[in-house]
């Protein structure tokens, strides 16, 4: 197993398209500096208007040798010389985004249960995403919640890492990790928290990725 991919894969922020009160690049800015070890770009009205704000988060995420990650768009990643993508089931191909993205880049996809990854051809991913773990309100077409012991399932059974999704927060991440998660990704328990910061810190810090504060 690659362990750099393993490392960044521990605290893996996504971003927020529906927190008006914070922009995304201060959510990455708030992330980055309680130790988030990969970054997602998700923008599900994308358009190119949007392209700065794009680029800006590639070049925090730049700053600090942090991987940047863009949901569903693979010419986005692309053109702002993300990392990789990520893609959920009904998204372009994994071996479409290899194609493009060339041999370095990290492509993550959604699985949901272990009969899915049966299903899903994972020749040219790096890392599976698997959830809602716990319940969600971010995800407005999110699948019913699968719990911890599908977690242990899926993570027993894929030959790539896992990631755990939905409704994870500072108290029921260690619980992910011990479930046979390599890394939590969260969105609402920091952009959503009335103090963001100190979300993103004591993530960072269950997660054993901020040592001070
Ligand atoms: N995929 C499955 S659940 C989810 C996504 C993108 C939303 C995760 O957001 P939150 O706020 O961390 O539950
Ligand atoms: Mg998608």
């Amino acid at each position: 197993m690659d362990i750099f991919l393993q490392k960044a894969l521990r605290f893996y922020f996504i971003t927020d398209d529906q927190a008006p009160a914070l922009t995304p690049a201060a959510q990455v800015t708030i992330a980055l500096q309680a130790g988030a070890t990969m970054v997602q770009y998700r923008n599900k009205s994308f358009t190119l208007e949007a392209f700065e704000e794009a680029a800006a988060i590639r070049s925090l995420c730049r700053k600090r040798f942090i991987p940047l990650i863009v949901n569903d768009n693979i010419l986005l990643a692309k053109a702002v010389a993300a990392d990789g993508v990520h893609l959920g089931q009904e998204d372009a191909s994994p071996a479409i985004a290899r194609r493009i993205l060339g041999p370095e880049a990290i492509i993550g996809v959604s699985v949901h249960h272990p009969d899915e990854l049966q299903t899903t051809d994972l020749s040219s991913c790096n890392y599976i995403g698997t959830g809602p773990v716990f319940g969600t309100a971010t995800k407005a077409d999110a699948q019913e919640v699968r719990g911890l012991a599908n977690l242990a399932a899926v993570a027993r059974m894929s030959p790539l890492p896992v990631v755990a999704i939905g409704g994870i927060n500072p108290s029921n991440a260690r619980s992910c990790f011990a479930h046979g998660a390599a890394g939590i990704a969260v969105i609402s328990a920091i952009t959503k928290s009335p103090n963001p910061a100190a979300s993103a810190r004591e993530m960072g810090r269950v997660c054993g990725c901020l040592t001070s504060f």
